[in-house]
């Protein structure tokens, strides 16, 4: 019998939800495009046990997959947990094994040394595998059509970094999905791994080096030639667990950093330059790009930290307003002989996180990102589901060819979740397509799918996809194109 923790993480618009389910031709408002054929996958971490410890945050939940099947004009659902090894041993026990959010020091002694990976936070797809990732553990795969779980993965064995990031990248010349751990030896490790592997899954390249500080390396970037690491310090330490505090504190004392490697063949960690900035934080990135020997990195950034579940270390209580983030672009020249930033330009004054492209247009010039933004002029009837209180009540486009932007706001008794860009054809001009996202009708206790054009978002959404059921807080989704899937299936 479970009965969860009358606390913000299960409760309201945060309270567990633990089904799995198959609906069969959704209910929809206006049209979905009868060429639409695919799938959108989004994750959300779903506690399958009452916490161990009495409370729990919302990014330690179990993760579970979402599928919106696109095909014919109709829409198919379907939603299973990730069964990670962490979900198989709890369910056999009955009860909840594993502790504190990476902390290994609160979990039954039972489970000393299991993957603790829940797979919560992206579902991504690449040579036609569906891939559930949790940056502390290597990645999970699943049937891309079915969601059954595989199981972990190293690469038939040739990954010898322990971990395996939640936001890879496509190169889109090669077709190579790009990626890295940290902690690769072993939790709070300074230990960091760069990977290459190809959509036949064949791991091409590791590269180890060392970061300058531990740090939460929750994202990076791609150039056609670099792969671009931001340390920003949510950082940790044995103090921080042994006390049982939340394994990441944001430290206001220490530099930020911007680590270049570069991806040629046979460059190691003495390749790697360490470019230095002011404290301020940065989480997700929209992209980046090279531009003769200047590197343009763009990213949400804020003052101050933006997790108040991963306090600052020295006591300072969390500042909403030094948390509000504007897409920033970080600029470094290869050229100069220092550690110094060339340039940091606020790019856009929509407050916002959760920055997405046209991923046809991974780490080359773009034009165009879409992010959930912030508009505290809208009024507020309702709030959540959130990990950090945090309201994303409009979906936001920028242009960055004519600064234009663009916006949607969902209402006063709704919220939204990440947008994911569709091309609508594989050699579609950059932009043209659709947005998915989800929409949280917090009145009905109900989501909905909704689906933009992608260059006309301020119009509305051109279908509205409902659910019967009610989507929890959801971290990152990504589109699978039909042929793959069908391909995969046979
Ligand atoms: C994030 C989410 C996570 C995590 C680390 O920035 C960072 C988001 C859902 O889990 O473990
Ligand atoms: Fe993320």
């Amino acid at each position: 019998m479970q009965t969860f923790p009358e606390t913000f993480s299960f409760t309201g618009p945060n309270k567990p939800e633990r089904w799995e389910a198959d609906i069969h031709d959704l209910e929809v408002e206006g049209e979905i495009p009868a060429d639409l054929d695919g799938a959108f996958y989004r994750v959300q971490p779903d506690p399958q046990f009452t916490p161990l410890l009495g409370d729990d945050i919302a990014f330690n939940g179990d993760g579970a997959i979402s599928m919106f099947r696109f095909r014919n004009g109709r829409c198919d659902f379907k939603h299973r947990w990730v069964h990670t090894d962490k979900w198989k041993l709890e369910r056999e026990a009955g009860r909840a094994l594993f502790g504190a959010y990476r902390n290994p020091l609160t979990d039954d002694p039972s489970v000393k040394g299991r993957y603790r990976g829940t797979a919560n936070t992206t579902a991504f797809i690449h040579g036609g595998k569906l891939y559930a990732l949790k940056e502390d553990s290597p990645a999970v795969v699943m049937d891309a059509n079915t969601l059954e779980t595989h199981g972990y993965t190293t690469f038939d064995g040739k990954m010898t970094g322990e971990t395996f990031t939640a936001h890879p990248k496509i190169d889109p010349e090669t077709g190579d999905m790009i990626a890295f751990g940290y902690a690769s030896k072993g939790v709070l490790t300074l230990d960091m791994t760069y990977y290459e592997i190809s959509p036949e899954g064949e791991l091409k390249r590791e590269i180890w080096f060392e970061l300058p500080y531990y740090a939460m390396m929750h994202d990076f970037a791609i150039t056609r030639d670099y792969a671009l690491f931001h340390v920003v310090p949510s950082t940790s330490s044995w103090e921080r667990l042994e006390a049982g505090l939340p394994h990441f504190g944001f430290d206001t004392t220490l530099p930020v950093y911007l680590g270049v490697l570069p991806r040629r063949e046979g460059a190691t960690a003495e390749d790697i330059r360490w470019f230095k900035r002011d404290n301020c934080f940065a989480s997700h990135v929209m992209n980046a790009f090279q531009e003769g020997t200047k590197i343009h990195f763009d990213t949400p950034e804020a003052k101050n930290n933006m997790f108040p579940f991963f306090p600052d270390i020295h006591g300072a209580p969390f500042n909403p307003m030094e948390a509000a983030s504007f897409l920033t672009r970080w600029t470094v020249d290869m050229a100069s002989n220092s550690e110094a930033f060339d340039s940091v330009t606020r790019l856009t004054n929509m407050m916002g996180e959760f920055p997405r492209i046209d991923e046809r247009y991974q780490g080359r010039a773009y034009r165009y990102g879409w992010m959930l933004v912030i508009d505290p002029a809208q009024p507020v009837e309702l709030k959540g589901p959130s990990a950090s209180g945090m309201l994303m009540n409009c979906l936001g486009m920028v242009d960055h060819a004519t600064g234009a932007g663009q916006k949607w706001w969902c209402g006063p008794v709704s919220s939204l979740q990440e947008p994911c860009f569709i091309p609508r054809s594989a050699d579609a001009p950059e932009g043209d397509g659709y947005i998915v996202q989800v929409c949280n009708r917090l009145e009905e206790g109900r989501s909905d799918l909704l689906l933009f054009e992608a260059l006309d978002i301020a119009k509305g959404p051109i279908a509205t996809i409902r659910l019967p059921l009610r989507l929890r807080f959801g971290l990152h989704g990504n589109w699978a194109d039909g042929a793959v899937l069908d391909r995969m299936a046979a």
